[in-house]
């Protein structure tokens, strides 16, 4: 899969400078009352998912340009996730889209031991029309004004379930591409009422210790309303279904300077936080690389989650959900998981006793500087001995360049020209 002598050797090039650097910190650490091998080892047993459809090059509205050696199916692709894990030691899941990942159960489940990946949630898919489907979801799937077309979308989550079921699986995230282009073209009302009914039978169909997860987003280019536009509506679905329902956040579906971290937290005091899909933007759903455009917002997210440690059964999905346009995916993906774990480990350094009481005394400036203490702290030599303890790369992106992966892949996966936006 990967040359284990290139990461070797990357590794032993920069081993000296990373425990002079993890020594210093762990220094300045003590000296805050921390323990930087107590962080570490949190660290060490933190992981992310890896998207399946991340490998692939996507594309925009107006062009898909694909990358060498782009994967053909869902076994190429678990090749690329199985390297992503392997040199940053921080995806150990993949989770999978249906039908674009369909495949035969024990093959599945082979090529994730090959690889060394288990499979995360079930992603199901009735924005686009197969080939052969008997209904088209051209106005719908889940709402649409026809009984027949939900049903065909509501059979497809089943199967989604009955597959995840099969390779271990504990969760079902729905994806929808409903709206409406127009005002006055969908009876708000009516239409959530049918998305509703439709989401009830998905649920009356998932396994006891399955969780499911609805995702809100705010618009999809043209829409005038998605059926699922914001957190309100996300709660009330998880409500309505029932105890196994949780919303999903994924940080590119709000608003610009929408408070993700205030969402966050109110989904967390009324048990609904499902989890998330890490990526960032700049305007919109841009599906940009995790921690590229505003690193101090995932880090506040990541302060309410560690601040919600002990709060009983939290236990979110945490998974990426990007584009690639311009990099190598696999490239991206590894500074995304990296960025995710960073932010991870800057929440762990908040004085959270400090915090309190500053909080309580309405100190609002050392308050504010307590979380920038933390976000300041510059946690990278936490993270890469992390990962050379697992035997992953000091420096994945180094390791893999080194390697010369993509472009062996290259020689074996012909390029797939032509189709169109390919933006997910
Ligand atoms: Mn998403």
């Amino acid at each position: 899969m990967i040359d284990t002598n290139a990461i070797e050797a990357a590794n032993e090039a920069a081993m000296k400078d990373l425990r002079a650097d993890y020594d210093a910190l762990g220094e300045h650490l003590d000296r805050r009352g921390i323990s930087i091998d107590a962080i570490k080892a949190k660290v060490a047993g933190y992981g992310v998912a890896v998207p399946s459809w991340g490998v692939g090059t996507g594309g925009t509205r107006f062009a898909r340009f694909p990358g060498a050696g782009e994967p053909r199916h869902i076994f190429d692709k678990l090749d690329d996730c199985g390297v992503i894990h392997r040199l940053t030691g921080a995806t150990p899941s993949v989770s999978l889209h249906i039908p674009w990942d369909n495949a035969a159960p024990g093959d599945l489940l082979a090529k994730g031991e090959e690889v060394g990946l288990t499979f995360d949630a079930m992603n199901s898919n009735t924005f686009q029309d197969q080939n052969d489907q008997a209904k088209s979801y051209k106005f719908g799937s889940l709402s649409h004004t026809d009984a027949a077309t939900r049903a065909q979308a509501v059979d497809h989550n089943l199967a989604c379930i009955e597959l995840g079921q099969k390779i271990g699986s504990k969760a079902l995230t729905i994806w929808v591409g409903d709206g409406s282009n127009f005002p006055g073209q969908s009876n708000f009302t009516r239409q959530f009422e049918r998305y509703l009914d439709s989401a009830r039978s998905i649920y009356s169909g998932l396994p006891d210790d399955w969780r499911l997860f609805t995702e809100h987003k705010m618009y999809e280019p043209a829409f005038y309303s998605t059926i699922v536009q914001d957190w309100g509506t996300n709660y009330l679905i998880a409500k309505e279904l029932g105890d196994r329902a949780f919303c999903l956040v994924d940080l590119g579906h709000h608003a610009p300077n929408v408070n993700i971290e205030m969402i966050v937290a109110r989904l967390i005091q009324f048990g609904k936080l499902g989890g998330f899909h890490f990526n960032d933007s700049k305007y919109g759903d841009d599906d940009l690389d995790t921690g590229s455009i505003d690193p101090y917002r995932l880090f506040l997210v990541f302060n309410e989650l560690v601040d919600a440690t002990d709060v009983a059964g939290f236990d979110p999905a945490h998974m990426l959900d990007q584009s690639h346009n311009v990099t190598d995916p696999i490239e991206s993906l590894m500074s995304s998981a990296m960025e995710v774990q960073r932010a991870y480990a800057q929440a762990l350094l908040v004085d959270r006793v400090a915090l309190v009481g500053y909080q309580d005394s309405n100190d609002a400036l050392m308050a504010s500087a307590t979380l920038k203490r933390a976000f300041r702290t510059d946690v990278e030599p936490i993270l890469a001995m992390a990962r050379l303890d697992k035997g992953a790369a000091i420096d994945p992106v180094v390791a893999y360049r080194q390697s010369g992966y993509r472009a062996k892949v290259a020689t074996l996966r012909p390029a797939v020209t032509g189709s169109g936006g390919g933006i997910v």
